[in-house]
């Protein structure tokens, strides 16, 4: 694979690199993404499953749905796009801002990592806020009841309508500001706020690089654009780090 001049250059003078991804990194790990030719939302309306009315409504569905991905993402294992990243912390320093759930930029080794959409190991208490990981709640597919108070328990993920995590989008803010490469990958880049990060990066004249199998909503503000699965390109563009650091 050829990369293009400017961008190898980029790449050679960088210190400080920030990965902002979306579900299509995990898509190499069996983890559907949302949108797109084969994303979940093609069979089932997100403000029917990931709002909090929704959960009002049926808790007991917004549960099932969550805990059979949760099962999925239990049995999945980082690929080689997120070891890849992982990789990179060698040679630059790292901050990777994920709108991901899964914990697989964690698995993979990463260190610096900024979950703008929360964790789906992390539960708790709509009543009193206690929180549980997986383990310390029987998982089955009603949802479960808080051991304190009785109130129900949900997952900690950010669904539409309410607010990120403030720390972790301000610090994910700041490291794509302060950045001199910005990859942003496996994203629609259609979700706000979390789309605002390649934003902070442009703003901070960070270099923006997309990888994405298809065009998106980003294409064309792209310093440059790469075609192709996250866990082809991004081994390859460490290759390439590799020739110049070693
Ligand atoms: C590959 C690949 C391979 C595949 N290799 N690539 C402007 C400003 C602020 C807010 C808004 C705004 N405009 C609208 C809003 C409201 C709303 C919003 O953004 N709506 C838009 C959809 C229109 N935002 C919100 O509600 C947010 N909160 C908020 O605004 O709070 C402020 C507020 C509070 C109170 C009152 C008023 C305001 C919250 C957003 C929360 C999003 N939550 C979800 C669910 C999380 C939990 C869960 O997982 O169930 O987050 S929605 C879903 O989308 C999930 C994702 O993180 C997010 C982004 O999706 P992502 O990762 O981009 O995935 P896809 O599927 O879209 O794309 C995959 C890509 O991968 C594709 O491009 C493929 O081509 C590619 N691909 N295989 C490389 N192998
Ligand atoms: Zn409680």
């Amino acid at each position: 694979m050829e990369f293009k001049k400017e961008f190898l250059q980029k790449l050679q003078s960088a210190k400080k690199i920030v990965f902002f991804t979306g579900a299509g990194i995990s898509a190499e790990s069996g983890i559907s993404t949302f949108r797109g030719k084969d994303g979940i939302w093609n069979k089932m309306k997100p403000e029917e499953l990931a709002s909090f009315d929704a959960f009002m409504r049926n808790p007991d569905l917004v549960w099932e749905w969550y805990q059979h991905r949760r099962d999925i993402v239990n049995k999945a294992q980082p690929n080689a796009g997120h070891t890849a990243i992982a990789e990179f912390e060698k040679f630059f320093d790292v901050s990777v801002v994920t709108q991901n759930i899964d914990n697989l930029h964690r698995s993979a080794g990463s260190k610096k990592i900024f979950e703008l959409h929360g964790n789906i190991e992390r539960n708790f208490c709509i009543n009193c806020h206690t929180f549980y990981n997986s383990l310390e709640i029987e998982l089955s597919n009603t949802v479960p009841k808080c051991s304190k108070c009785g109130g129900l328990v949900r997952p900690d993920v950010v669904w539409f309508g309410e607010m990120l995590p403030q720390d972790e989008f301000s610090e994910g803010e700041k490291a794509a500001e302060w950045s001199d490469i910005c990859f942003v990958v496996g994203t629609s880049a259609v979700v706000y706020p979390a789309a605002y990060i390649p934003m902070s990066a442009k703003r901070g004249d960070s270099y923006l690089v997309e990888v994405n199998i298809e065009p998106t909503e980003l294409s064309s503000y792209a310093d440059y654009s790469l075609f192709g699965k996250a866990g082809e390109i991004l081994p390859k563009i460490l290759e390439e780090v590799k020739k110049f650091k070693s």
